[in-house]
């Protein structure tokens, strides 16, 4: 199939959320090997066998316990507490299987284990056959001899990741490895350091612990004569002395007896193909080829900035007794660099990316964990969440070090969606053992996920650990002084003599930063560990501050690259009712405080919000907690709007010798349960008001405008790298009691950059409102967008604020009533809204149907406005109709 038609299929159904689009990976790999798989229904015990049942293999014990109803819901209320003895014991998984003996008979035979959760011994037909200790490998155990015809039993036991957690920091006896425990507010589990598990599994700021056991892989038997391929790797690499492309095809094979053959790659698009000589001798090893391209390639480019061509590849291995191994991959072309140098007027270096030559503003954000539950992530959920990164114009996410490695899915929609991927090691806000064996799990680790994830094009950077630099250099765990040298080399150990040491090995096609935030080289020279790794001036930064007023722009680091940042917000009443009863809509309830795992998050939310906003005080108890929630999710929006906006207009300003900021990734894109957190989308994928938002912040072409010493300023912001768009910008007051604009102004026609920022407009802001005549900063508000000079609107619309919205005149309640109406397209209605006065945050919540608008959360200063609604089932007219809830500011108070 050629690769258009392709990617148009895909598309189509990806159109239509609910449908898998399998990526070809792995045809059947072969060269006689015979593969049982051992996936399927299980059997499941506790220690004591008081608890068993029957369980699905990949799952874990948890999923197990509520599937066959001996527990709730994990997520219901408080159920994260009471179900913590799970996770405190051990448990066995049993399954029995036969062979046949044609395959019995065969020279060599594995049990491969893709993903056990996590420390475990395993035992075949009562022989113990191998140990885990590492969630994130791989296991490859070999049973010749140990088969039998009928009844092999294989069982795995699973030892409570706590207890191993918590043995195994107290065998640590030369020295702690902080930090011990989680805040007591996150209620989690202690030690997760010591253990290779997803680290927030014990417990995060935004999640639960749930600290799970299972098969959370596949499972299966490999059985063969000859040999096996253990995986194999599609590197395109660029020959810049020759210029032009090749792409290196990593075969890893486990060979029983010797052989000769042939290996063919073809890429049938670009009409090369080569055929090369394979001799195997037994053991373990890795073949590597060349396909030298002979034509010129289209390339692979970050969304919005061109393409995603992708390409087949075909690999055909044949061994000379007949035995053959067929495969096929999409490949694509991109060169990506991590561009570190100086920059005239600014102390310090640059950080920044540039994909096939050009420099790439990154837009996105940070993913965690989809799910407590790994074996209830599904390829829909993934979809959801990685289109509406895309929908909302992000070219980037960051897979951030705390979590999982993620399914091979996500890196292949990753490809075709154009979304960069920055992936951390799992490694976050700890330090670290560095004992024999934990660096030798590591080791392995490191080495099985690069060769894993390397050949996906949307992958640009791999990064060493989460905020592990800073934790040392900015003393989070009161090391004394003369303990530091001990941790600072245990880090340089892990992270730079075997973690960097494996991927510049493996991998020679992208960047490696030791970890997030960083100074990058500079760390470098610092000896790993920088003095300040926040340090503005150089690479990365991460910024929070949740008491100071975000309006204030002016308390932003202008940094080269926001790689974390953000506000909390309450997810809605929808998503949070499907975990709690009416007596929990309250926030100050017990449950409110339960899910907030952040030391004063639910103050620190209300305290921001107040700033600007007067809180809700409906006397309907659930009326006022409804508005709550949104009231917290206008103020994360408006914060993290104004704080992108901010870096993605100092991409091309110097000012004090700090910015050229090229990357923006607030925190956080997704959530792991219903709960408050930095996140844009829901626990099941509903957006929040910040992702609504996000869209326009991230627009191609923005729109900026901002208050500096008593002038309104407005830059426009271009991602484009060669268009010279001739703008002007459009600026009009707004009172707040009528729908007239007060006033309308026209800056000249302004050439802006590519691929920069260019102020457009600049005025004092009291000349502004004595000439617009009945305008006061409390009664006005501004709105702009930027247009040709054809009168063509070229960015999305945008607003400031002249004061606080606590404060505006005029603003009054604007009775909107709307209808609903099918646009006859598949699952998308107009919803027209009608109010009799301005309305700010309007806000459109449809509960339980699960879909989104175009916009939402806007400024409404017309008598009527129409959006749309695309459902992601069917719905109709009446449904919305019965469940729309619309507020705007003024209706909450
Ligand atoms: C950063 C992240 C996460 C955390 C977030 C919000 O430090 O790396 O560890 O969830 O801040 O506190």
């Amino acid at each position: 199939m050629n690769y258009v038609v392709w990617s148009f299929a895909c598309f189509y159904l990806l159109e239509v959320p609910f449908l898998d689009c399998a990526l070809a990976e792995v045809k059947s790999p072969s060269l006689g090997v015979d593969i049982i798989s051992l996936d399927g229904k299980w059997q499941l015990m506790n220690s004591n066998s008081s608890v068993s049942l029957s369980a699905e293999v990949p799952g874990c014990v948890h999923t197990a316990l509520q599937r066959q109803g001996f527990i709730l819901d994990p997520y219901y209320r408080f159920n994260d507490l009471a179900y913590r003895w799970i996770s405190l014991d051990n448990w066995i998984y049993t399954t029995s299987f036969s062979v046949p003996s044609h395959v019995r008979g065969k020279g060599k035979a594995v049990l491969v284990f893709e993903g056990v959760d996590t420390v475990s011994t395993i035992s075949l037909n009562g022989v113990t056959i191998g140990k885990t200790d590492n969630m994130f490998r791989r296991y490859d155990f070999e049973v010749t001899g140990l088969l039998k015809d009928e009844e092999n039993v294989l069982q795995v036991w699973i030892m409570s990741a706590v207890i191993y957690a918590s043995q195994k920091s107290h065998a640590h006896t030369e020295y702690r490895v902080p930090p011990d425990c989680p805040p007591p507010v996150q209620k989690g589990e202690c030690h997760v350091n010591f253990i290779r598990k997803a680290q927030s599994s014990f417990s995060w700021d935004w999640g639960p612990s749930f600290p799970t056991l299972g098969i959370w892989k596949g499972v299966r038997l490999e059985v063969f004569n000859t040999s096996r391929v253990l995986s194999y790797t599609t590197n395109p690499k660029y020959d810049f002395e020759h210029s032009s492309w090749n792409v290196e095809v990593e075969l890893f094979f486990d060979v029983f007896v010797a052989s000769k053959g042939l290996v063919h790659l073809s890429i049938p698009l670009l009409q090369s193909k080569a055929e090369f000589q394979l001799s195997l001798t037994p053991g373990q090893s890795k073949k590597s080829f060349v396909l030298q391209l002979n034509q010129s390639v289209s390339l692979w480019w970050p969304f919005g900035h061109g393409e995603q061509f992708l390409y087949y590849l075909t690999i055909d291995v044949n061994l000379e007794g007949g035995e053959t191994f067929n495969a096929d991959r999409l490949v694509a072309f991109r060169t990506v660099e991590l561009v570190q140098e100086p920059i005239p007027t600014s102390p310090g270096l640059s950080f920044y990316f540039r994909i096939n030559g050009k420099p790439i503003f990154l837009k996105g954000s940070n993913w965690i964990p989809v799910h407590a539950f790994q074996d209830q992530v599904t390829t829909d959920m993934i979809t959801i969440l990685l289109r509406s990164a895309q929908k909302a114009n992000m070219n980037a996410l960051r897979v951030w070090g705390g979590g999982v490695y993620e399914q091979d899915i996500f890196y292949s929609l990753c490809d075709m969606y154009g979304i960069m991927i920055w992936q951390d090691f799992m490694f976050a806000c700890a330090l670290y053992p560095t004992e024999k064996d934990f660096i030798q799990t590591v080791r392995e680790e490191v080495t099985q996920q690069v060769r894993r994830l390397k050949s996906h094009p949307s992958v640009v950077i791999w990064s060493g650990n989460n905020e592990n630099e800073a934790a040392i250099a900015t003393d989070w765990f009161n090391i004394s002084v003369a303990a530091r040298p001990l941790y600072v080399k245990d880090y340089v150990n892990l992270y730079v003599e075997n973690i960097r040491d494996i991927v510049l090995q493996e991998d020679s096609t992208r960047p490696f930063l030791v970890s997030s935030p960083t100074n990058g080289v500079e760390s470098e020279k610092e000896g790993w560990v920088a003095e300040d790794p926040y340090d503005p001036h150089y690479g990365d930064t991460h910024f929070y501050s949740y008491y100071k007023d975000c309006w204030d722009w002016t308390a932003f680091p202008r940094t080269r690259f926001a790689s974390e940042y953000g506000f909390q917000s309450w997810p809605s009443l929808s998503t949070l009712s499907k975990v709690s009863v009416t007596s929990d809509w309250d926030f100050s309830s017990n449950f409110s405080a339960h899910r907030q795992h952040h030391e004063d998050g639910n103050q620190q939310m209300l305290k921001q919000a107040e700033l600007h906003y007067i809180l809700p005080n409906s006397t309907d108890p659930v009326q006022r907690y409804r508005d709550t929630i949104y009231i917290t999710q206008v103020m994360q929006a408006q914060c993290v709007k104004i704080q992108t906006e901010f870096y993605r207009r100092s991409r091309s300003d110097i000012v004090k010798g700090k910015g050229h900021t090229m990357g923006t990734l607030y925190w956080q894109l997704n959530d792991i349960w219903q709960g408050p957190s930095w996140s844009s989308v829901e626990f099941g994928g509903k957006w929040k008001m910040l992702h609504y938002w996000a869209t326009d912040f991230y627009a191609p072409i923005l729109s900026a405008g901002f208050e500096d010493k008593g002038d309104l300023l407005i830059y426009a912001v271009s991602d484009s790298h060669s268009e010279k768009h001739t703008v002007k910008a459009k600026v009009k007051l707004h009172s707040w009691s009528s729908f007239n604009a007060v006033c309308s102004l026209e800056s000249n026609v302004t050439t802006i950059k590519a691929g920069g920022s260019t102020l457009v407009f600049q005025h004092s802001i009291s000349a502004l409102l004595t000439q617009c005549g009945n305008c006061t900063r409390r009664s006005c508000i501004v709105a702009f967008h930027l247009s040709s000079p054809e009168g063509q609107m070229i960015s999305p619309h945008n607003h400031i604020f002249l004061s606080s919205p606590r404060y505006a005149e005029g603003l009054q309640k604007p009775n909107i009533t709307f209808t609903v109406k099918d646009t006859g397209i598949v699952q998308n209605f107009f919803v027209t809204l009608h109010c009799s006065f301005p309305a700010v945050y309007v806000w459109l919540d449809v509960d339980n149907i699960p879909g989104h608008f175009d916009v939402n959360g806007f400024l409404m200063l017309s008598k009527k406005s129409t959006v749309i609604f695309g459902a992601w089932r069917p719905t109709t007219a009446e449904e919305i109709t019965a469940n729309l809830h619309i507020t705007s500011l003024r209706d909450v108070y």
